[in-house]
């Protein structure tokens, strides 16, 4: 480990004498962290695993560049353990760590989550290294997904691509028996329902309401991504303020946009294709002073994003699919107020566990216009009664309990 002085917001110093936990350098070469991330994890895995085929660009992935990265990962945290410790994995890039340290340290207990959906066999076989993924997991000892259909899924590809034998939740897997769970995350709910009711986000949530000319306001908040329904979203207020003459002046839509994996050619024209439909909104339905669409691109600190939720009279959570969706969680979490709408897309894995928000299919752009509308017309009663469910089952599904749950399933293994 050396040190290294941290250059951006989102960067730290490695020794971190801050942290209450050690990091490591993983030393990769340039070429190979490119492969490793862009190529293979963001413009191959990332569509795979959420079925977006016509986006998965296989040709000349640089295969090779993500073995090396998982062996350079499992070779440190290798070296930085002792025996007796807990592996846990996190997520795509990294799915044949387990296998790599089983091979280092065959008692140890590796666990593996998958934060993403996991896809049918039809569209995973299209990878061509399937069968090495799925080996490489199988050295873990329990894996785990936000739903039970994609822990489903994740068993139907092993008894498709392999000869091992999967019965109700487990694969045999030669001596080995590998668990596979259903773990949702959540989000630290306590830490932010106390930033939600500071007096300091309170302020600006005053702010931003004098701000928006006390419209009713909608708000997105997304990574940007294909995955996340935006332009579809933007389609469905368009739409909103086209079929009702007085919308422009009693609603506004404020998207927040965090820039991300600006080196893929997908998000680039995904990026272009946004900035053209606000455009478009904005430039037919302002009026001197009123601007239907406010488009934030960038990172907001968490009590803005914050202030934004206690602001929204309604949160549109609506990608065509997504792993969980903790924008849903920390929108319910930010209202203490039992106020505010959630409306939710179908295919987020949230939608199996926050029975009380109005679901939508984001593809069916009609529906999702009504399903707005309605969000933003119900009545006092009806909102309290939802966004009280919401935000039970935002409690019950706090990462801390993941994070306790999760040990316990791999500690009992
Ligand atoms: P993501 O795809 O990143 O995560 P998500 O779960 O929605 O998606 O989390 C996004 C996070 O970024 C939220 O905490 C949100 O507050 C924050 N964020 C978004 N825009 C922001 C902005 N402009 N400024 C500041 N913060 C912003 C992946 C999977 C998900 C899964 C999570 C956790 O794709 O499906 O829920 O992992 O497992």
């Amino acid at each position: 480990m050396s040190a290294k002085p941290a250059k951006d917001f989102d960067s730290v110093t490695v020794p971190a004498p801050n942290l209450d936990y050690d990091l490591a350098h993983v030393s990769l070469r340039r070429p190979d962290q490119r492969g490793f991330y862009e190529g293979i994890s963001n413009a191959v895995l990332w569509p795979l695993l959420h079925g977006f085929e016509p986006t998965i660009q296989v040709g000349e992935a640089p295969w090779s560049s993500y073995v090396g990265a998982n062996e350079e990962f499992a070779e440190t945290a290798h070296s930085m353990s002792s025996s007796g410790d807990v592996f846990w994995i996190q997520d795509y890039h990294l799915m044949l760590v387990p296998g790599l340290l089983r091979t280092k340290r065959p008692k140890a207990r590796i666990g593996w989550f998958c934060h993403i959906p996991w896809p049918p066999p039809d569209t995973f076989g299209i990878l061509p290294w399937r069968e090495e993924i799925l080996e490489g997991l199988l050295g873990a000892d329990v894996l785990g997904f936000h739903l039970p259909e994609y822990a489903e899924h994740f068993r139907q590809c092993v008894e498709r691509f392999t000869a091992y034998d999967v019965t109700r939740d487990e694969i045999q897997y030669q001596s080995r028996k590998v668990r596979t769970i259903a773990a949702p995350i959540g989000i630290p709910v306590d830490e932010l329902q106390a930033l939600a009711i500071d007096p300091d986000v309170g302020r600006e949530v005053e702010r931003i309401r004098q701000m928006m000319g006390n419209r009713q306001l909608i708000l997105g908040v997304d990574r940007l991504d294909y995955t996340k329904g935006i332009p579809e979203r933007l389609a469905a207020f368009e739409r909103l303020l086209r079929k009702d003459k007085s919308a422009r002046a009693r609603y506004a839509l404020i998207q927040v946009m965090v820039p991300s994996r600006t080196d893929v050619k997908a998000y680039a024209d995904l990026k272009e294709e946004i900035d053209r439909m606000v455009g478009d909104i904005n430039g037919r339905y302002a009026d001197t002073g009123r601007v239907p669409v406010h488009y934030l691109y960038r990172n907001l600190s968490q009590r803005a994003l914050f202030a934004h939720y206690r602001a929204a009279d309604v949160a549109l959570v609506t990608p065509l699919r997504d792993g969980m969706n903790l924008v849903a969680h920390e929108y319910a979490a930010a209202r203490t107020d039992d106020d505010g709408v959630l409306v939710l897309s179908e295919f987020a894995g949230a939608a199996k566990y926050l029975k009380g928000a109005v679901l939508v299919n984001p593809y069916d752009v009609e529906s999702t216009t009504s399903a707005i509308h309605r969000a933003l017309a119900m009545k006092r009663s009806e909102k309290k009664k939802r966004m009280r469910a919401l935000r039970a089952e935002v409690m019950r599904l706090d990462v801390h309990r993941w994070a306790d749950d999760y040990v316990k399933a791999l500690e009992g293994t």
